[in-house]
């Protein structure tokens, strides 16, 4: 049996997703790219087809928004690049290189600024997830890396 990997619970985490529209359009490496030379240091890596359950875990604070459901539906239709993320302040700096949820209107300079568009479909397609909280990420992490354990301190 091979030895699970060790988040240290010490350090921040962020879960990274590249969405369906990022992977498709081959935009893994840029992105994986931008948050490495920020610094952060890459701690688990997937490629995973989302079912609805473990979208509905994922995105469970927009369970009720009007938008639910085609996001699911958005979000599985192909496979995305899990990633857990490492470093002080992560969670901000990932948000950060993201930019703002809406491509149109995200900053130059960022991920979804300088990557995303409206493409007319009605999903906000916008290239990558970053957890906006400690609670959220460790909640995300378990989901989507439930082999990834925390070593003890
Ligand atoms: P973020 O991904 O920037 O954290 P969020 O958590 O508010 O944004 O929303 C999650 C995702 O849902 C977002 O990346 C795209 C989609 N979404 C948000 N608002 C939307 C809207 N008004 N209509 C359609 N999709 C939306
Ligand atoms: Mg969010």
């Amino acid at each position: 049996m091979p030895t699970p990997d060790l988040l240290d619970a010490e350090k921040e985490h962020s879960l990274v997703l590249v969405k369906p529209d990022g992977f498709a359009r081959g935009l893994t490496g840029e992105v994986l790219r931008r948050i490495e030379a920020k610094g952060y240091v890459l701690k688990g890596l997937k490629i995973k087809k989302a079912n609805e359950e473990l979208l509905g875990e994922h995105y469970v604070e927009h369970k009720e928004k009007h938008f639910f459901k085609d996001l699911v539906e958005y979000m599985s239709s192909g496979p995305v690049v899990a990633i857990v993320v490492e470093g002080d302040r992560v969670i901000e700096g990932v948000r950060s290189l993201m930019g703002n949820t809406n491509p149109t209107l995200a900053a130059p300079g960022t991920i979804r600024g300088d990557l995303g568009r409206d493409w007319g479909t009605g999903n906000v397609e916008n290239i990558v997830h970053g957890s906006d909280s400690p609670l959220s990420a460790a909640r995300e992490i378990a989901l989507w890396f439930p082999e990834l354990t925390y070593k003890e301190s």
